[in-house]
């Protein structure tokens, strides 16, 4: 059972990942339509994680006898002024997220609510390892430069670091199963 402060926070934490997850599907349409089909990759895999992500607290509050809410999703945006810009986006999104994850986890703190403290820890490591992610590609977008002719090299950067991230995931599930 969880307190109903606690069950409205995180009803408001899966509009968030649903919000992500829609905010990134836009991104990858944007992506393909730009010819940066690595950019379009990885951003359908991180939508498909933001579901995940959502759908893990959605099934959460039922199990301690709660009552999850479909989110209603605004609009996201649909053009970008740059691939730059679109990483800036997707990282300051992230950052807000991960402050709302702090925010969650300072009210199962306060009314010693051990059994969402646990859960959230999943999601404190998920957010270290998306900021660095988002850290890392804005690093390689500024040393190959944002000019006209560095975007085949940038798609062709973020496709191999897309790569790498589903072998992660591939590994991590094979762990676990
Ligand atoms: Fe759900 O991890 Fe990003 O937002």
């Amino acid at each position: 059972m969880i307190s109903e402060k606690m069950e409205g926070a995180l009803n408001n934490q899966i509009s968030l990942e649903g919000y992500a997850s829609f905010l990134y599907l836009a991104m990858a349409s944007w992506c393909d339509n730009e010819g940066l089909e690595g950019c379009a990759e990885f951003m359908h895999r991180q939508s498909e994680e933001e579901r995940e992500h959502m759908l893990k607290i959605f099934h959460y509050i039922s199990d301690v006898d709660g009552f999850a809410l479909t989110p209603q999703i605004k609009q996201p945006p649909h053009k970008f002024d740059s691939v730059q810009k679109m990483f800036k986006t997707v990282y300051a999104h992230e950052q807000k997220v991960t402050k709302s994850i702090n925010d969650l986890l300072d009210i199962a703190n306060k009314e010693n609510d051990y059994s969402t403290l646990n859960f959230l820890q999943w999601y404190v490591e998920e957010q270290r390892e998306e900021e660095a992610l988002m850290r890392t590609i804005l690093d390689r977008i500024k040393l190959i430069g944002d000019g006209p002719q560095s975007l085949y090299y940038i798609d062709k950067e973020v496709r191999s670091i897309n790569k790498a991230a589903q072998a992660a995931e591939a590994a991590e599930a094979g762990n676990q199963g």
